[in-house]
């Protein structure tokens, strides 16, 4: 497959070159057009310097192999790319999301295939014929108002959709009894902190950071005792969570894909999003497309003799930060209740750690 691509890329740049240098030998000229003026064109300053009929015939076709050479593509990408998509989402908030994409995808799919149909059809339906002359049309106010119109009000539709999906992620303020946590980014790696008992986190600022007290908790803040730093991330199924997002030195973005949430971790300030876990670890790992997913995956580790993969949760980074950008990741396991709780409750809290 590598070595395709690359005599892919081979004959790219050798077609690339080949026109580079055809286009040399076209210069400005002065030919005559129907009426016998003078008008300038770019052409090949030869004996014939106008594209023939069968040039005009040629390219027209060549438009049409493409359109069908496109259609595949897009036809090939469609069915049979999409064991690499994510899997279902596993917050009930990133279900509007995916709803969201999928409207768009079948909206833009759809307007897509008929556009570039007509595109590529007609080059090829009207290619120059020698006296074939182009009819003249100035303008219609019918069409004009009806692809105004219609796009106006999809465009709306799925605005107002997608304002609706993001003020739920983003409008904390009827949430239930939440779990509060703050993730906190550093280059390169993730930390962060349960509020504790008292649902509170206690102030952070990087000025508090010192020995053991990597998040920077300001410890005189009666709030910062009971919380409990992490370096893993246990979420209940089926609780509202308020992340919190703080960073110590450069823009990160806490990205939890299976989530459908990203958010900037910006330095000197907090940022928010909340989400309610649908489906714990071990349910994900029995899931039909994740199983898929995950055999393809072991599939290519076994050709390469690495260890199986097992799924996990993830949280990513997802703005370059620097040279281990790529590595700044944290797991994120979902469990029931219960088990979440009683794992919470092993975790040290910040009195303990910063004596
Ligand atoms: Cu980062």
């Amino acid at each position: 497959m590598l070595a395709l691509f690359y005599i892919f890329i081979a004959v790219a740049v050798a077609l690339g070159i080949w026109q580079v240098n055809k286009l040399t030998s076209y210069r400005k000229t002065i030919l005559k057009n129907d009426k016998n003026e003078d008008v300038v064109a770019i052409a090949k300053s030869e004996e014939n310097p106008i594209a023939t009929e069968k040039d005009n015939d040629i390219h027209g076709k060549f438009f049409f192999v493409f359109l069908i050479g496109f259609y595949i593509l897009m036809g090939y990408c469609l069915f049979f790319l999409n064991d690499i998509m994510l899997p279902e989402s596993a917050s009930v908030e990133g279900e509007n999301d995916d709803n969201l994409f999928l409207i768009s995808f079948v909206l833009i799919g759809i307007v897509q295939f008929a556009t570039q149909g007509l595109l590529f059809y007609f080059s090829f339906k009207y290619r120059g014929i020698n006296n074939r002359k182009a009819l003249f049309y100035a303008d219609s106010h019918k069409l004009e108002l009806i692809w105004t119109t219609i796009p106006t009000i999809v465009l709306t539709g799925l605005i107002g959709y997608g304002l609706y999906t993001w003020n739920d992620i983003m409008d904390l303020s009827t949430a239930e009894n939440p779990i509060v946590i703050e993730v906190y980014a550093q280059q390169f790696n993730w930390q962060a902190r349960y509020a504790g008992a008292d649902n509170t986190l206690g102030r952070g600022n990087v000025r508090n950071i010192k020995g053991i007290n990597t998040i920077g908790v300001d410890m005189t803040d009666v709030n910062g005792a009971d919380d409990v730093p992490v370096r893993e991330l246990h979420l209940p199924k089926g609780r509202k969570i308020v992340f919190k997002f703080r960073s110590q030195d450069v823009l990160h973005s806490a990205y939890m894909p299976h989530f459908r949430a990203q958010m900037n971790c910006v330095p000197g300030m907090v940022t928010e999003f909340g989400f309610t876990p649908k489906f714990t670890t071990e349910e994900m790992r029995m899931q039909e497309e994740t199983v898929i997913k995950v055999n393809g995956i072991n599939k290519i580790r076994k050709a390469k003799g690495e260890d199986p993969y097992v799924f996990d949760y993830l949280l990513l980074c997802n703005k370059i930060c620097g040279a281990s950008h790529y590595n700044m990741q944290m797991k994120i396991v979902v469990e029931e209740e219960a088990a979440f709780y009683s794992w919470l409750k092993k975790q040290p809290t910040m009195a303990e750690v910063v004596k």
